[in-house]
């Protein structure tokens, strides 16, 4: 009997349809699998902004991807830009995602990339959704990506293993 009731306990943690969770409660929203916070009052330069929240700057895989955000990111009141994940400091022109995903889907504000000044560090731009190649050294608000916990129906959360969306 009481071995029955531990394998049934078992089975149904190993065969409920998981699903994806975010921290809603604290500002977390989800697309798919990940988790994204826009961080619009504290501003960093892009490599402080960098190590917060224990995720990436966010990277962008998708047109549903960045409308989604650009939804949100309408919404912040003030502000020029936020920071996102691009950076071409290794190579100039070599624009890539602190990931590791690829540099595939990109949607340049008109007139850039330009380096001006030697920029480096991607930023979005919050009237119009469009990307600046912007100065690393700048305060900005930010967008944070983080992989979603898997949970079955007994919250038994782990974190996802792979990327599988970009
Ligand atoms: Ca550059
Ligand atoms: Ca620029």
């Amino acid at each position: 009997m009481g071995v029955a009731l531990l394998q049934s306990t078992f089975d149904d943690v190993e065969h409920s349809n998981p699903s994806t969770q975010c921290d809603l409660a604290n500002g977390w929203s989800q697309f798919n699998s990940n988790c994204y916070k826009l961080e619009a009052d504290l501003w960093k330069s892009w490599a402080a902004a960098r190590h917060d929240y224990q995720g990436h700057l966010v990277s962008i895989y998708s047109e549903e991807q960045l409308s989604f955000l650009n939804g949100h990111i309408q919404q912040i009141p003030t502000g020029i830009s936020l920071w996102m994940g691009g950076h071409d400091s290794v190579t100039e022109g070599g624009w890539e995602w602190t990931d590791g995903s690829p540099f595939r889907y990109i949607r340049w504000n008109a007139g850039n990339p330009d380096n001006h000044n030697d920029e480096d560090c991607l930023s979005i731009l919050i009237n119009n959704g469009y990307w600046n190649d912007d100065n690393c050294d700048f305060n900005r608000g930010y967008i944070c990506k983080r992989r979603g916990k898997m949970c079955s129906m007994h919250c038994y959360c782990h974190h996802l293993e792979m990327e599988n969306n970009f």
